[in-house]
């Protein structure tokens, strides 16, 4: 799958469409999901354009994979929760029910979250 610019983040990185960063490097940008499942609620995205895991895998730099993995603990850290625990979501395709088309890690705290396997 290519990488459609018309997405929302790709707007929020843009500037076209406004957000409350929680957190913010020179590769990522994080910010709180507009209808969050939890206390503690996060999207956490690189600023490049990839759509999925596998497109980051295969196309970020190393600074910008190292980035990307740094910004979780610092986000957990910020919010408190990172001794309660916390779990990370990347929905992916079609049968992962992704909505947005651009990398994502949900990042889903502050409360006992319960299996999630479906
Ligand atoms: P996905 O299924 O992992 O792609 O879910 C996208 C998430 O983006 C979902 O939880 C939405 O509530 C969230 N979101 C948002 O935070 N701000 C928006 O403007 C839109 C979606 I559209």
């Amino acid at each position: 799958m290519s990488y459609d610019p018309s997405n929302i983040f790709a707007k929020i990185l843009r500037g076209e469409i406004p957000s409350k960063p929680v957190y913010e490097s020179d590769h990522v940008l994080a910010f709180p999901d507009i209808a969050p499942r939890a206390p503690v609620h996060v999207l956490i995205i690189p600023k490049g354009a990839y759509v999925s895991a596998q497109d980051f895998s295969e196309k970020a730099s190393p600074a910008e994979k190292a980035a990307f993995f740094d910004a979780i603990g610092a986000i957990a850290q910020q919010f408190g929760i990172a001794d309660s625990g916390y779990r990370l979501i990347a929905n992916t395709g079609a049968h992962g029910h992704q909505e947005v088309p651009h990398f994502h890690l949900h990042l889903i705290g502050g409360r006992a979250l319960g299996s999630m396997l479906p």
